[in-house]
């Protein structure tokens, strides 16, 4: 399959990339690099060092014979754009491409607005631009899980049976995102069904839950190949933050209550659910939703297994709890269905403390650059 990957550069997109090319589909890349420039705005790194886009390819290549092209633009350049569809002409487009930290888009106005233009306007693009170019394309659009935030009902997987008033229909669940980020999946996810019931277009919207881990089988063939490892307040995500406090000796940073309960996923699942989804197209007219997670935890219990395990790399870790700098609920119900992936072929790696452990003895190998005054969280919500 031609399959252009936008946002290949990051930490889901680089491996998906791999992952298809091993795998015989011809892959191509689409990454405006922005993500580095924000690593350079916030002044962090990645705790793997992350070689450049150009220097990934030609390794990839020297290495597998198999060549991926790349196309550096943005997806808000709508001219850019078209003139990459018009040359790859692609059947199925993986989009990743979209700024998504909460905490980014919370720091102030012009990161709230940045993050939605970007988002939502890149999305539309490429929406124009499959109904335009390549009608057939199949759209695997990453969402989220919060989109949905934490209703006190069990989650479905992207559509609800309402009753109401003596009649029912099939409607798209309520969305009550928690972050300006979260807001503009919303955004996406109302234009892509409005292209989709209008236009015809094919699309699947993953709602993927928090992904944790760093390497894949091809990521970690060099280092030249290595997958960003991000662990500050802004980008750093729950379970890989707790693995790099960990590592240094940071007491590990749960906010509030530490009963906020997300669904997770590891990276290796990650980019096999993209191939699934890709294997099994959409119906022209249809937007599928997947949520795309294989297990659920409260950041407390993540917390509590990393310390667990961290006396067997030598560490000794402490959980603190800080003064939640988000507005979500900390002590809620959760319930989220997750079962079409599993249908379609996923056999989900799940948490187990081999793994933690060999996350924590990476983290501990590249430890001094992990940036001690980049963990504390500064963006607050409100
Ligand atoms: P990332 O920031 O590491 O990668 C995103 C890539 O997209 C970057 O390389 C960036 O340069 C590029 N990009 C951003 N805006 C662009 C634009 N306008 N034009 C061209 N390129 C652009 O993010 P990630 O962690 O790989 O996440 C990828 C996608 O998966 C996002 O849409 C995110 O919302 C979704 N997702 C991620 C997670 C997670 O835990 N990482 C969980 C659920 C969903
Ligand atoms: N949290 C802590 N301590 C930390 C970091 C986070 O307690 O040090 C808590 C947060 O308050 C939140 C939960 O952990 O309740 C998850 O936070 P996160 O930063 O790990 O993830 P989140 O902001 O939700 O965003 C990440 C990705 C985003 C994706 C989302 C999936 O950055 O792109 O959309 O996970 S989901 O969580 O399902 O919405």
């Amino acid at each position: 399959m031609r399959v252009i990957v936008c946002g290949g550069d990051g930490f889901c997109g680089w491996p998906t990339a791999l992952h298809l090319s091993a795998r015989g589909h011809d892959v191509s890349i689409v990454d405006s690099l922005v993500r580095r420039q924000w690593d350079a705005e916030l002044g962090t790194q990645s705790v793997l060092p992350i070689h450049p886009l150009s220097e990934r390819l030609e390794k990839w290549r020297d290495l597998t014979g198999r060549v991926i092209r790349s196309h550096v633009g943005d997806l808000t350049d709508a001219a850019f754009l078209m003139d990459v569809l018009a040359q790859e002409r692609p059947e199925g487009i993986v989009h990743f491409a979209e700024q998504r930290s909460a905490p980014y888009s919370m720091i102030d106005r012009q990161h709230a607005v940045f993050t939605q233009v970007n988002n939502v306007v890149g999305t539309l693009n490429l929406l124009y631009g499959i109904k335009d170019i390549v009608p057939a394309c199949h759209l695997v659009k990453l969402g989220t899980m919060g989109e949905y935030g934490t209703p006190n009902i069990d989650i479905e997987e992207g559509y609800i049976e309402i009753r109401h008033k003596g009649r029912s229909d099939v409607l798209p669940f309520p969305k009550q995102p928690g972050s300006m980020y979260h807001l503009s999946k919303v955004h996406d996810s109302h234009n892509i069904h409005f292209c989709c019931r209008t236009w015809g277009l094919a699309a699947t919207d993953l709602h993927q839950g928090v992904v944790y881990g760093v390497q894949t089988a091809e990521t970690a063939m060099d280092a030249v190949l290595y997958n960003r490892f991000d662990t500050d307040e802004v980008f750093g995500t729950a379970l890989n933050r707790f693995i790099a406090e960990a590592a240094i000796g940071h007491p590990l940073t749960v906010y509030g209550k530490g009963g906020q309960t997300r669904g997770f996923i590891q990276i290796v699942d990650t980019v096999r659910c993209i191939e699934l989804a890709l294997e099994h197209p959409a119906s022209p007219g249809e937007l599928r939703v997947f949520n795309q997670f294989t297990e659920q935890f409260s950041v407390g219990e993540l917390a509590a297994r990393v310390a667990g395990i961290a006396p067997r790399a030598g560490r000794v870790a402490t959980v603190t709890h800080l003064p939640n700098p988000r507005v979500e609920r900390d002590e809620h119900y959760y319930n989220a269905a997750h079962t079409a992936l599993v249908d379609l072929g996923l056999r989900p790696h799940l948490l187990d403390d081999a793994l933690l452990e060999d996350l924590l003895r990476l983290a501990i190998r590249f430890a001094e650059r992990i940036l001690p005054d980049k963990l504390l969280p500064t963006v607050r919500w409100r």
